[in-house]
């Protein structure tokens, strides 16, 4: 079953939305198979965003994602990466429709709450990258109403 990562950033954590997105997601059907509550380096965050390291906003982007604890998690479910996606929005707040998470609870992109994998590929990576130790197997009893 494919697994996405999702981590609320500092902005969501201080403001509250831990159990909203954690509520959106176990709604959906998906089954929540890692979470911490971490305060990550700066070496960690740029490894994370290491995409990112030449775009203009990324020292404000590291200083950000490192101003405060991010709640890290991981989904599992059928085609999580893109359903999650769509569950956060656009990058640009202005550009995410109502019902998805940016659309409903935030303005600027740089305070854009949530973070989501963006393919099978990066969020192996992701996954390995903030959950060295692995994540929790365990069977979901509501599977059968879930899945065909
Ligand atoms: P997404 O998070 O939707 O995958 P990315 O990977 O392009 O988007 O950007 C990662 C993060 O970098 C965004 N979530 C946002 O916090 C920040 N970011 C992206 N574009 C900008 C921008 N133009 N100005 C400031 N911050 C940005």
């Amino acid at each position: 079953m494919e697994r996405t990562y999702i981590m609320i950033k500092p902005d969501g954590v201080q403001r509250g939305l831990v159990g909203e997105i954690i509520k959106r997601f176990e709604q959906k059907g998906f089954k929540l198979v890692a979470m911490k509550i971490t305060m990550p380096s700066k070496e960690h965050m740029e490894t994370h965003y290491e995409d990112l390291k030449t775009k203009k906003f990324f020292p404000g982007l590291i200083a950000y994602m490192t101003s405060g604890p991010v709640c890290a998690m991981v989904w599992e479910g059928k085609g999580a990466c893109l359903e999650g996606r769509k569950m956060l929005g656009a990058t640009m707040p202005s550009d995410s429709a109502m019902g998805t998470i940016r659309g409903d609870y935030c303005i600027e992109v740089g305070r854009n709450i949530c973070h989501g994998s963006d393919s099978v590929e990066s969020a192996n990576k992701e996954i390995a990258h903030w959950f060295p130790e692995g994540v929790c197997e365990w069977e979901s009893c509501e599977a059968s109403w879930i899945y065909e």
